[in-house]
């Protein structure tokens, strides 16, 4: 069981609804990014990843890289609180942009196959170097998450007002939720560009995993209803509050929990015929 400490706090799950990414700076100690650098050139990779489906605990053990960053209190308690425990391992991927690489990715979404609101898998990106950006960091598009799209649909987009390149410290993990639009971005240093990519998938229902002493805080409605700024002219950032007050209904299992009467308005099902006079 996790030290409630390490869990993450209402007002930060609220932001995870809503921007679909939590960012931890310089999360790992610096012995442990050492670690996974090296491992990321011994080949075969020695605790290297596991089968499809498998618990994650049974992924690198006895790793000093990896296997240790996964066990840190903090990073074992985000998880814990996004995806519950026993999480299963599904994929990773060390991603490597090499030196002197002109082109980024195109934006794309990792594998949505699994369009249901109520579950999400946890992708998550480590940078175990510090990442400027001329070595571009990965491409985050916030709030984009609930907007579905099948892979690359999205790729003839270039850039996106309040797109936010992951340029960290190393140590960082950026946690993003399995709907994020993203994209890997030129490496114009003489270096390589390394991120390790988690992909985890929840084995019990998302609800109320985390520490939720500040459920009821009074910031939750407006961190909800952020406004990211792409989403097009006038109100269409409604379209994603709608679906964040669903997504937040089904974390919290309270399915009367609304902000601004914006899915009260969508319930509305007037049947009452009236009579003639
Ligand atoms: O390398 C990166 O920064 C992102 C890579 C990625 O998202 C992918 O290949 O699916
Ligand atoms: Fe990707």
């Amino acid at each position: 069981m996790t030290d409630k400490k390490y869990l993450l706090t209402s007002k930060q799950m609220a932001a995870f609804a809503a921007d679909g990414y939590l960012r931890f700076d310089a999360l790992v100690p610096d012995a442990i990014n050492r670690a996974t650098l090296k491992e990321y050139d011994e080949k075969p990779w020695p605790h290297g990843g596991g089968y499809v489906g498998t618990p994650l605990s049974k992924q690198w053990v006895g790793s000093p890289g990896i296997g240790a960053m996964l066990k840190l209190p903090q990073v074992a308690g985000i998880i814990d609180s996004l995806v519950g425990p026993e999480p299963r391992y599904d994929h990773h991927q060390v991603h490597i942009v090499p030196p002197k690489s002109p082109h980024g990715q195109i934006w794309h979404a990792d594998a949505i196959i699994d369009t249901r609101l109520e579950h999400f898998d946890l992708q998550f990106f480590y940078f175990a170097h510090d990442t400027p950006r001329e070595m571009g960091g990965t491409m985050i598009l916030p709030g984009s998450h609930l907007r579905r799209v099948n892979e690359t649909d999205i790729a003839r987009y270039q850039n996106f007002l309040g797109q936010l390149p992951s340029t960290c410290k190393a140590g960082t993990i950026v946690f993003v939720h399995h709907g994020i639009w993203h994209c890997a971005q030129p490496n114009l240093t003489d270096n390589t560009r390394y991120m390790f990519k988690l992909r985890l998938n929840p084995t019990v229902k998302q609800v109320r995993l985390w520490n939720t002493d500040d459920i009821n805080d009074s910031d939750i409605p407006r961190i909800l209803g952020r406004n990211h700024g792409w989403y097009g002219w006038g109100g269409e950032d409604r379209l994603e509050v709608v679906q964040r007050i669903k997504f937040w209904r089904a974390l919290t299992g309270d399915d009367k929990f609304d902000t601004d009467y914006w899915l009260g308005r969508l319930e509305n099902d007037p049947q009452r015929v009236l009579q003639p006079a």
